[in-house]
């Protein structure tokens, strides 16, 4: 039986990387953080007893931050396939905290490969390095592929090469079998809450449901190449069960303006709306509203515009060309934007009614805490 490593286990796409693995036979062994709340709830459903036999799933304690815990995890699991997707993953925060996120985001690539080769595993242990399209940053050539020259342009970026490069380091000084995937974003019903698809999705559901009056977005203008993660994890996987190592790029090739994002998952629950105004006077008003289920007058402003959500340095379009990932893994995605944001909306959607439902019948919300 296969093992396997997965740091960044209670994030996205830890949840379905570690379902997928587990689906293929493997043992999975994920990499939490501790934290004064459960932060597994994208992984519950995985849980297995520690006191049964046999089990698949198990779960270490651990930070990227720690080389001395990193390395004795690994020294006692010695997996065939770490997934080191584990990360300080939101870019506007990188503004805030850049040296925590270049300790976890670049360092603890490092220190992983460090482990991997300290411990004598180079020639056993094959490792998956979440890479980022946020590596292209400010670019003019589009789509981009492998051989389009990088330009961060946050600090998560940044530390994002560093880990990028100390892989095909590693891969070529000592023979690791690591590959990175430069991934372009990819999103789910279980993407964090903070980033902007959604922050979107979530906000059409309270928006339609009367539990929001207004959506704050910043920058309208910037694009994005929008995948489903479910796609997305399969192709990590095929990566490593290539005969060479080597890096790819992972992408639907359509991009979209976050404006037109949010404008398609309005109209998904038959709100339109039309955009008016300039930089931040810039709003969205409801045009239309066909479901009788809401009760949404024209006219109404549902989104405008917050500076603080801008970006110090902003990548402005990503488009990915991901025919290597094509050709070389057999990989094609199943889903499309429009696929994904029904998936998105209608998760958010089905939430949010049993808020409101617990909320009608008097009872807190099913996050409220006494
Ligand atoms: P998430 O933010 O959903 O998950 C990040 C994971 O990393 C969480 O499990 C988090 O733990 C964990 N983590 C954060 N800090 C540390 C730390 N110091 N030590 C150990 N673990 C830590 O990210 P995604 O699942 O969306 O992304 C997975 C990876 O892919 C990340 O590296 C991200 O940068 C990269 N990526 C993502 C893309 C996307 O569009 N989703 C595109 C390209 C790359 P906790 O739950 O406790 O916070
Ligand atoms: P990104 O994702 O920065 O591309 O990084 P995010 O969803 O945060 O932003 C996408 C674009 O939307 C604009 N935007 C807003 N963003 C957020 N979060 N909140 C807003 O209110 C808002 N309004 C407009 C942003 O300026 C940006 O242009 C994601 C992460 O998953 C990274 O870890 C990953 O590496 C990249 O995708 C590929």
């Amino acid at each position: 039986m296969k093992k396997a490593l997965i740091t960044g286990i209670t994030g996205q796409d830890g949840a379905y990387l570690a379902e997928l693995l587990l689906d293929k036979g493997y043992e999975v062994h994920g990499i939490k953080r501790r934290s004064s709340l459960f932060n597994t709830e994208r992984i519950d459903h995985l849980y297995q007893d520690p006191h049964e036999k046999d089990i698949r799933f198990k779960l270490h304690y651990g930070d990227l931050c720690d080389s001395m815990n990193l390395t004795r995890i690994i020294q006692e699991v010695k997996p065939d396939e770490i997934y080191n997707l584990g990360a300080m993953s939101h870019v506007k925060v990188s503004f805030d905290i850049p040296e925590y996120t270049a300790n976890v985001d670049g360092m603890g690539t490092l220190r992983i490969l460090e482990a991997i080769r300290l411990l004598g595993l180079s020639e056993q242990t094959r490792i998956y390095q979440a890479s980022t399209s946020e590596l292209y940053g400010k670019i003019k050539e589009s789509p981009q592929d492998e051989k389009t020259a990088f330009y961060p342009r946050s600090p998560y970026g940044v530390a994002k090469l560093y880990a990028y490069w100390i892989t095909v380091n590693y891969r070529e000084a000592y023979n690791i079998f690591a590959c990175n995937g430069i991934l372009f974003n990819h999103e789910s019903p279980r993407r964090g809450e903070t980033f902007v698809t959604r922050k979107i999705t979530r906000a059409v559901a309270q928006l339609s449901l009367g539990l929001q009056d207004c959506l704050y977005l910043g920058n309208l203008d910037a694009k994005r190449d929008w995948g489903h993660a479910k796609d997305y994890v399969r192709a990590m996987w095929l990566m490593l069960q290539q005969d060479e190592p080597d890096d790819y790029v992972l992408a639907t090739g359509i991009t979209t303006s976050v404006r037109d994002f949010a404008k398609m998952a309005l109209a998904e629950v038959g709100i339109e709306i039309g955009f008016a105004g300039k930089g931040t006077e810039e709003v969205g008003k409801v045009v239309s509203c066909s479901n009788p289920e809401f009760q949404l007058e024209k006219g109404r402003i549902i989104i405008r515009i917050d500076p603080d959500y801008h970006r110090p340095t902003e990548v402005d379009l990503l488009c990915g060309n991901a025919e290597k990932a094509k050709t070389k893994l057999g990989w094609e995605p199943e889903y499309d934007i429009k696929m994904l944001i029904k998936e998105m909306v209608n998760a958010d959607l089905g939430f949010f009614r049993r808020e409101k439902h617990l909320g009608d019948n008097g009872f807190k919300g099913l996050n409220y805490h006494e």
